[in-house]
């Protein structure tokens, strides 16, 4: 970089931790950055914003991935239906139970109840499923978040009833062309549309996006757009992992910084929002580095040994334990980080809602 676009850089920087929005030119910048010392600049701003905001306190999310099953056909995802080469499982209410007892007692602030769309309950009808998720939330009192595809009016009315907080459902990009191509069969408008319904419901609202499926840096911006437009709640990017037997098996992937250079300048444009550090990406190893970048919420929490799946890595990290609260203490206490108490997590909950 020379002399000017480093001035340039610190401009825009010092904006950002004047939290005056950004312009397009100025994120078009940003996401350009590819030097290792320009990069290590944007992180350090992001943390400054995360710190005003959160001081030293990280949140941490269990996830459920209770169901395997899925109609859908998501060019990117290893649980499309169509993927005939792996066992699929359904776990028992019980199952369900004692997993979410068992994350709670380790110190989650959060479960996170996710399955693919399972044909089971879109058939069927959810009641099971509420009447299970209202029974977990008057033992725990925990925080609940749903992420369990896109639900009609009526059900996700049902599920706010009974004591859900949060709706999640990743649009993954905010280009309808780039969409058409991945959430194959899906309507864009639809999946965008019932974020909206959800938020007028009372629920918080997680917005996503997958990086390294041909997103360009424009695609980017009006992401970060869309979700301004959305007020969500927690914002996240992970990065693509190629999954077998699925039509992006052989995709090219792209270097991890740019997950993490997106992690920060979500942070430098939402800096007051939750923004994840998925374990489900790299493991713990990669749990250091989202940290750095800005992020404030540790999730993919998965007790070992108790037959659960991951998403984008299904295995790696879960049952050795390396997705457990006590395995990330030690990393949160070497980056300077602390794990927030549970009424920490509930007041800034209740404070969006
Ligand atoms: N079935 C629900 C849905 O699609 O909204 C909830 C679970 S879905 C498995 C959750 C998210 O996992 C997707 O929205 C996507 O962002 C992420 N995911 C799926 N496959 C992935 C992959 N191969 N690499 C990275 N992330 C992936
Ligand atoms: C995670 N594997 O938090 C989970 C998942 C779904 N709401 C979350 C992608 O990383
Ligand atoms: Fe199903 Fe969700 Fe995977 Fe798409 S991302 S195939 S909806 S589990």
């Amino acid at each position: 970089m020379g002399t000017d676009q480093t001035a340039n850089l610190d401009k825009i920087l010092e904006k950002a931790t004047q939290e005056i929005p950004l312009e397009r030119h100025e994120l078009m910048v940003l996401l350009e950055l590819n030097q290792e010392q320009d990069l290590a600049k944007v992180f350090e701003a992001a943390r400054h914003l995360r710190t005003r905001y959160f001081k030293n306190k990280i949140f941490s999310y269990g996830f459920v991935y209770f169901s395997t099953y899925c109609r859908n056909e998501c060019a990117f995802c290893l649980y499309r239906k169509s993927n005939q080469s792996l066992e699929r499982y359904r776990k028992s209410d019980t199952e369900i139970m004692e997993t979410a007892l068992s994350l709670v007692e380790s110190g989650v602030h959060l479960l996170d109840l996710t399955m693919g769309e399972d044909p089971l309950y879109f058939t069927k009808g959810f009641e099971p499923l509420i009447t299970l998720v209202e029974k977990i939330k008057q033992t725990t009192k925990i925080r609940i978040m749903l992420s369990a595809g896109v639900l009609s009016e009526e059900n996700l009315g049902k599920f706010r009833r009974a004591g859900v907080d949060w709706y999640a459902t990743y649009q993954e990009t905010h280009s309808i062309e780039l969409y058409d191509k991945l959430r194959l069969g899906q309507s864009y408008e639809e999946r965008m549309k019932q974020k909206y319904v959800a938020r007028n419901m009372g629920f918080l609202i997680e917005e996503g996006l997958l990086t390294g499926i041909g997103d360009s840096k424009e695609d980017l911006i009006r992401s970060l757009e869309e979700m301004k437009r959305l007020e969500a709640d927690q914002i996240r990017v992970m990065s693509f992992i190629p999954q077998m037997n699925t039509p992006m098996q052989s995709f090219p992937s792209v270097p991890r910084l740019r997950e993490l250079l997106l992690i920060a300048v979500m942070r430098l444009v939402f800096p007051d929002r939750l923004i994840p550090a998925s374990l489900d990406v790299d493991g713990l190893n990669g749990l250091t580095d989202r940290l750095n970048a800005g992020a404030n919420v540790v999730t993919s929490i998965i007790p070992p040994q108790s037959g659960l799946a991951g998403v984008s890595n299904h295995s790696l990290d879960i049952d050795d334990g390396n997705r457990t609260i006590s395995r990330i203490l030690p990393v949160l206490e070497r980056n300077g980080l602390v794990l927030a108490n549970r009424y920490e997590y509930d007041e800034w909950v209740q404070r969006r809602q």
